[in-house]
């Protein structure tokens, strides 16, 4: 494949940014090699500077669940660039959006819109421990909720234990109100709250989780920990940045029936725009400036170019049917992976929750973080690059989703599925 103008901008962008990137997964360090440079993307396809087509599963990381350029944003974005890009003042697209995300998510009586995934969970933890009145926050090793420094915590040894920092310039204080359980397992946060009674200010979780590679709940897990938050006086909070309007029109929450306290939106709700949202039970979210008494603003929040860009996504992925095709493409991903994987002779793991997959280079089940990091970083490197020459996009990490996009054609499936059984074969 030729790579040669990616390259040449490579060496360019690593003099004016870390890496060359805007985040670190970008930069293909976790499998090597040069990141394709992206020039255009239309439906389920991304175009590079050399000339290169890819089926692309990365989908921006997941907000383009209708694919690239869908006309109908498009056509929508194009007339509200004309009546301008930013006021810093309310306008009605906030309310329509918030109404539309209120209605699909039951859980969410009100809301405020930031610019990020991260913003969101960040706001939603200074919200929760001003509503509680406590310090410590639970989250679960291998869980990602952005980049605030409180959230930049790994778990210790030891299957429950006090965070540590999980980056350089967290300060310890930060880390030591962060505990760390393993996900999937209620019975190590139960153990935490005995062991920390009346400091938890809430619970923090995936509902699906999707940064250490997908890995479902459970059954129970996410009723446990919705009975020990209520049980102990803490919040339960959904980051539901990935799962929003991915796993259900409702997110996760809908499809396995469990209502949290707090929930945090990002991703899909922008339809490609940056955007984050925070919200939930109403007497909660009355803390939030400039009613109540917990500070937290954002120049572009709530603008009308993001705004209509989710209004107009929210809007068609409410059609009749949409999740159920959505599943069955994903599904026959997932079916195809499963038969080119036992003809290659090659033992995997294929993790799936509606359009979310992970393909794990490893023969045991993937439960939790633990689990999920026995997989062959190295075999999936090599996965990865065979796929990248067979122009499939796929996540460069081995701790990632792939997504699959309502734009994603059976034709797609096919051509990946052989793409998938070829590079198996070259392991
Ligand atoms: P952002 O700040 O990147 O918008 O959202 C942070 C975030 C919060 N919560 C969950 C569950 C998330 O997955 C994310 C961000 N997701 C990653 C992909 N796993 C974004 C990709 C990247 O970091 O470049």
């Amino acid at each position: 494949m030729n790579q040669q103008r990616s390259e040449e901008l490579f060496r360019e962008a690593q003099r004016f940014l870390p890496g060359g990137v805007d985040s670190p997964v970008r930069s293909y360090k976790a499998v090597g090699g040069t990141p394709p440079f992206i020039v255009k993307g239309r439906g389920s396809r991304i175009f590079d500077v050399d000339g290169n087509e890819f089926i692309d599963y990365v989908s921006s990381w997941g907000p383009l669940i209708l694919g690239h350029s869908h006309p109908q944003v498009v056509e929508a974005l194009k007339k509200a660039v004309e009546r301008g890009t930013s006021f810093g003042a309310p306008t009605e697209l906030e309310i329509t959006l918030a109404k539309i995300i209120s209605a699909a998510i039951p859980s969410i009586q009100m809301l405020r819109f930031v610019n990020s995934g991260t913003e969101a969970t960040m706001s939603a933890l200074r919200l929760a421990r001003a509503y509680t009145k406590r310090d410590n926050i639970i989250k679960f090793a291998g869980g990602y909720h952005g980049h605030a420094d409180g959230l930049l915590v790994k778990a210790g040894s030891g299957a429950v234990t006090l965070g540590i920092p999980d980056s350089p310039g967290v300060p310890s204080g930060y880390a030591r109100n962060m505990l760390t359980a393993p996900y999937n397992d209620a019975t190590a946060v139960e153990q935490l709250f005995e062991l920390n009674p009346e400091k938890i200010a809430a619970v923090i979780v995936e509902p699906v989780a999707a940064n250490m590679g997908v890995v479902p709940p459970r059954p129970g897990f996410l009723e446990s920990l919705r009975n020990l938050t209520s049980r102990f006086g803490s919040l339960l909070i959904f980051d539901e940045v990935v799962t929003g309007f991915r796993v259900a029109y409702g997110g996760a929450q809908v499809k396995f029936e469990v209502a949290p306290d707090l929930t945090c939106l990002g991703k899909i709700i922008g339809g490609g725009l940056p955007v984050g949202a925070y919200g939930g039970r109403k007497d909660i979210m009355e803390m939030v400036a400039p009613v109540g008494p917990v500070y937290q603003a954002g120049t572009l929040s709530g603008n009308p170019i993001t705004m209509t860009a989710g209004i107009e996504t929210l809007k068609l992925l409410h059609q009749p049917g949409f999740y159920e095709q959505l599943e069955n493409k994903a599904a026959s991903l997932e079916k195809g992976i499963a038969i080119a994987a036992a003809r290659a002779g090659v033992n995997v793991y294929i993790s799936r929750v509606a359009s979310l997959l992970t393909v794990f280079l490893t023969g045991d089940r993937v439960i939790d973080y633990e689990s999920a990091k026995r997989a062959s970083t190295a075999a999936f490197s090599r996965f990865f690059h065979s796929l990248l020459a067979e122009g499939i996009y796929w996540p460069p990490s081995q701790f990632e989703a792939a997504f699959v996009s309502f734009v994603h054609s059976e034709e797609d499936v096919q051509l990946t599925i052989g793409a998938i059984e070829k590079a198996l074969n070259s392991l």
